[in-house]
């Protein structure tokens, strides 16, 4: 009896579990007939906004920082020891336009655009890159002190915004990269800490953080965390797209804005696509 019924169990659990995969497996395949085939996708509306689009995105880049810089160009850092790089590409179908490789002794990290020139940090060398466009002809280095994660510019304070992992982040002056202040981040009282790539949005900082799934945005002068998005849905999607589990380290990082058309370019490290996203106001 113990065995039947035990048996039977079995068997239940067996059909739930083929019942369970069919249904969560079959409408991931009714927008999209392949990663590398069919960019094409029916919007997901998801509880805090709208992902509307997929562009190719290199599945070797660990991305590190993402901008738009230009109506048509995208910009992005990525790391790990013998693979840095900056890369500028098309932001709708990733055609490589330019690219420069990093030193094997550099991990790439943070980059934003001041004036025509990006700059690139680095994790632990205490060195920024500098690059003129359009071809990213390396010019001076720019040096501080700790450690570089996620950068952005705020150009109407004329401030670049550095995380270091912390819950601190450190305003440099663009023309020397002088320290001018730090701000401690902060939601309802707690520190925010593992703040990693930033993105500069109508005066306030976007903010992924390391290992997270959520996106944060951050009040400059209070450092309150005023507002904060939850992207795992784009998370699943973006692994379901790749076609295996997601490492650990394949995380949600990379945020660019198109200040024209008010959406999102949001990625991964190691991600298939950059995901063109509608994050609703809060
Ligand atoms: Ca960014």
């Amino acid at each position: 009896m113990g065995m039947r019924k035990s048996s039977y169990l079995s068997s239940l659990l067996s059909l739930t579990l083929i019942a369970t995969l069919v249904f969560t497996t079959l409408p991931l395949f009714t927008g999209c007939s392949g990663a590398n085939q069919n960019h094409d996708m029916k919007p997901v509306t998801f509880e805090d906004g709208q992902i509307i689009q997929r562009i190719p995105h290199d599945t070797k880049s660990f991305t590190q920082g993402l901008e738009l810089i230009s109506e048509n160009v995208m910009a992005e850092s990525s790391g790990m020891w013998g693979e840095s790089a900056v890369t500028l590409y098309d932001k709708t179908t990733g055609k490589v336009r330019a690219t420069h490789r990093l030193s094997d002794d550099e991990f790439g990290e943070g980059l934003t655009l001041v004036d025509n020139t990006l700059i690139q940090l680095t994790w632990q060398k205490g060195v920024a890159h500098t690059y003129s466009l359009p071809d990213l002809t390396p010019g001076p280095d720019f040096h501080y002190t700790g450690e570089g994660w996620g950068l952005c510019y705020d150009n109407d304070n004329r401030l670049l915004w550095r995380s270091d992992g912390s819950d601190t982040l450190t305003a440099h002056d663009p023309a020397t990269f002088e320290e001018v202040q730090t701000l401690q981040v902060h939601e309802n009282g707690q520190p925010v800490v593992q703040i990693n790539e930033l993105e500069m949005v109508q005066g306030n900082i976007y903010a992924n953080l390391w290992h997270s799934e959520d996106i944060v945005v951050i009040d400059p002068k209070s450092g309150e965390v005023i507002a904060r998005y939850h992207l795992s849905p784009l998370v699943a999607l973006a692994e379901t797209d790749n076609g295996q589990a997601f490492t650990k380290e394949q995380v949600l990082n990379g945020i660019a804005y198109d200040a024209q058309t008010n959406r999102f370019y949001l990625t991964g490290k190691q991600w298939p696509y950059t995901y063109v996203v509608e994050l609703k106001a809060k």
